[in-house]
């Protein structure tokens, strides 16, 4: 791809979820986690707009393998809204495993968007709710500050990053993924599943490096 040019007024970096636990060392840590810190710093002091997530659930949360008896991380159980995996006890209100990672340097963004803190649904997108139906006020918040294009990175790439993505075409928004700004957990394929859908959903490719700065 040619190099894209950064629109002052329409394009935001949208920062997914790169918080403790889901760095090395995290509950949650997904591989190599803490690789997107340079990326999301770099491309985060050129971007004019930057909105950053924070997964962020009450103790007891309805994810957590914990509250259902017998259960182990990433098992299946049948929601009130569909399946949802389990998973370790993670970015608890207030806990130090929910904070940012210390090496991410974004004191300019504009908005936190903290998500999943009703105990009986999770979120793994910035729009929507694992309900697909509850709204998390993103796709307003974005329309009415006419922001347009939505580059995304973070963690991870096959859930949290990829349902944003996927939601953020679903409500209208070009959306680009910046490759190497996010990494994956990889359950059971997930990544290959996620980057197909993405690609189906006209989510495009783009490295940091093709951002011209
Ligand atoms: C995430 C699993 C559970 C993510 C959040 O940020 O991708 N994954 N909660
Ligand atoms: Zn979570």
């Amino acid at each position: 791809m040619s190099k894209l040019t950064i629109d002052p007024d329409r394009d935001v970096l949208l920062v997914i979820d790169i918080q403790n636990d889901f760095c090395p060392g995290g509950a949650l840590a997904v591989p190599e986690g803490d690789a997107v810190l340079p990326v999301a710093n770099r491309l985060g002091a050129r971007f004019p707009h930057v909105v950053l997530t924070q997964d962020w659930h009450p103790r007891g949360h309805h994810s957590f393998a914990s509250a259902h008896e017998g259960r182990q991380p990433f098992e299946t159980i049948e929601a009130h809204y569909g399946a949802q995996t389990l998973w370790a006890d993670h970015c608890v209100q207030g806990t130090t495993g929910a904070e940012f990672h210390p090496d991410l340097h974004l004191p300019q963004a504009e908005l936190v968007l903290r998500k999943g803190f009703r105990r009986e649904i999770d979120s793994y997108s910035a729009f929507f709710e694992n309900d697909r139906t509850t709204a998390t006020g993103l796709a307003g918040y974005l329309r009415e500050r006419g922001l347009r294009r939505v580059f995304a990175l973070g963690l991870a790439l096959d859930y949290c990053v990829a349902y944003s993505a996927l939601d953020g075409r679903r409500e209208g928004f070009e959306v680009f993924l910046v490759e190497d700004g996010c990494r994956g957990i990889d359950l059971d394929g997930s990544v290959a599943e996620a980057l197909k859908w993405m690609a189906e959903a006209g989510v495009k490719l783009v490295t940091s490096e093709e951002i011209n700065q």
